[in-house]
């Protein structure tokens, strides 16, 4: 997933949040994205929508792993089947569950991988990931095509954020201090990535859902 040469050094700019810039190279993107192209027929986007509004979201998801993130009126949890097909959903690429290894050192392995893609206009308010149960598990992404204005925030939906590049190959993780914290994506930056022909951007966002019995 990564070259074993890559240095393995993260900018750590509040105590729990990682960012490992460029961390996949250009082949390991391109190989993560044939891998998810692969899968996109039988496991493919969908449009969830807000909690209690029914407002759909401006960022299209999907899912690895033996549990799904989704969204309904009914409220954000985890499922074992796609919305729309019913299936379930496919394995995490094996590069992605190596890398969570390496990165997070967290004993068990992942159990979503939340795939959220962003046409031109897409962005994400700021949230805090709280629907998994071990809290001391990180969550870890990866980014791919183009750039994203990442705004990162506090314990609190209010007060001071600041905001970071992701671009195509980062890696980013919050863990610990970090891990509730705020965040959200302000906007994707059009023309800044080549990877996705018709542009747009990628996040592949990895957790632990369920207590593991350590
Ligand atoms: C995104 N990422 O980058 C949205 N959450 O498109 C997230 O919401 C996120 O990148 C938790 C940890 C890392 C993330
Ligand atoms: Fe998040």
């Amino acid at each position: 997933m990564f070259e074993k040469t890559a240095p393995l050094k993260a900018l750590e700019p509040v105590p729990g949040t990682r960012i490992w810039p460029g961390l996949l190279s250009r082949q390991s993107q391109e190989a993560l994205l044939a891998t998810l192209r692969g899968q996109i027929v039988e496991n493919p986007l969908y449009q969830p929508t807000m909690p209690k509004t029914g407002k759909p979201f401006s960022v299209s998801m999907t899912n690895f792993g033996d549990l799904g993130w989704v969204s309904d009126r009914t409220g954000y949890r985890y499922e074992e089947l796609h919305p729309t097909t019913g299936r379930p959903w496919p394995p995490i690429p094996g590069g992605l569950q190596a890398l969570w290894g390496t990165l997070t050192g967290y004993a068990a392995p992942p159990e979503a991988c939340l795939v959220n893609y962003y046409g031109r206009h897409a962005k994400m308010g700021l949230h805090q990931d709280r629907d998994e149960k071990p809290l001391n598990a990180p969550v870890l992404s990866v980014s791919l095509g183009a750039t994203a204005i990442f705004r990162l925030g506090g314990l609190e939906r209010k007060g001071p954020t600041q905001s970071f590049k992701l671009a195509s190959g980062d890696v980013m993780m919050l863990s610990g201090p970090s891990r509730l914290r705020f965040h959200g994506i302000d906007r994707v930056l059009p023309g800044t990535s080549t990877l996705l022909e018709k542009g747009g951007r990628i996040n592949l966002t990895l957790r632990r859902v369920t207590d593991p019995d350590l």
